[in-house]
């Protein structure tokens, strides 16, 4: 089939469902979205610097400077205001071994039953176009449950609730959450941003 798209992108990620699913949402822009392996990249790229918007930097550019490709990457974590800001960067290994429920567990005991429960989800994307760098930024304003609730989504989800609703992102619909969440806010502006090329 002939691609009538003008710009290839390559995704640093290593997960192919996030390949597809941005592909769907980029459908109507000039852009194809390719991954790492379709460009034979099998490198664990370094996620090492101590701010989500650092490490989606150091991912674009990773693969830019090595392969001098357009390209972008998303990283996102949670900000729990009582924690300074905790879990963040660290969102992944915060109990030490990307387990979700230890996870979850590390951040209910640390907050024990203060009242200040303040948090938010943000998802920064880092575009490589042309050379040039692009940040795109979602964020998602909530607060944490006393304890879990529901089994959808992942990561710390069940004791994620967003402001304007009464249920986790854990008991609300997929389609809901991906409607209002901080990733759904990144690429709806990356999205706008490639529209227009
Ligand atoms: P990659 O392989 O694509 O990097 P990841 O698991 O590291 O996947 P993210 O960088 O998007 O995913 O997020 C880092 C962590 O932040 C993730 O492991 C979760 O613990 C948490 N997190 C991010 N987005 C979340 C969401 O929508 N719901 C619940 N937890 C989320």
């Amino acid at each position: 089939m002939i691609s009538l798209k003008r710009y290839q992108l390559v995704f640093a990620t290593a997960n192919a469902n996030k390949i597809s699913e941005i592909n769907a949402i980029l459908m109507f822009t000039p852009v194809t979205v390719v991954s790492m392996a379709d460009i034979g990249c099998t490198d664990d790229i370094p996620e090492t610097q101590p701010t989500i918007q650092g490490n989606a930097i150091q991912k674009a550019e990773y693969l830019h400077q090595k392969y001098q490709v357009d390209c972008f990457s998303e990283d996102s974590g949670l900000e729990i205001d009582a924690l300074k800001g905790e879990p963040g960067v660290h969102s992944a290994y915060y109990a030490g071994n990307r387990d979700a429920q230890q996870n979850m567990n590390l951040v209910l005991t640390k907050l024990g039953r203060k009242r200040k429960r303040t948090a938010r989800f943000r998802t920064v994307i880092a575009l490589i176009l042309d050379g040039k760098q692009h940040l795109f930024e979602g964020i998602c304003e909530g607060t944490i449950r006393l304890k879990p609730s529901g089994t959808g989504g992942f990561g710390y989800d069940p004791i994620f609730q967003p402001n304007g609703f009464d249920k986790t992102f854990g008991e609300l619909p997929a389609e809901t959450k991906n409607r209002i969440s901080h990733r759904a806010k990144a690429v709806q502006q990356l999205y706008d941003f490639l529209q227009v090329l």
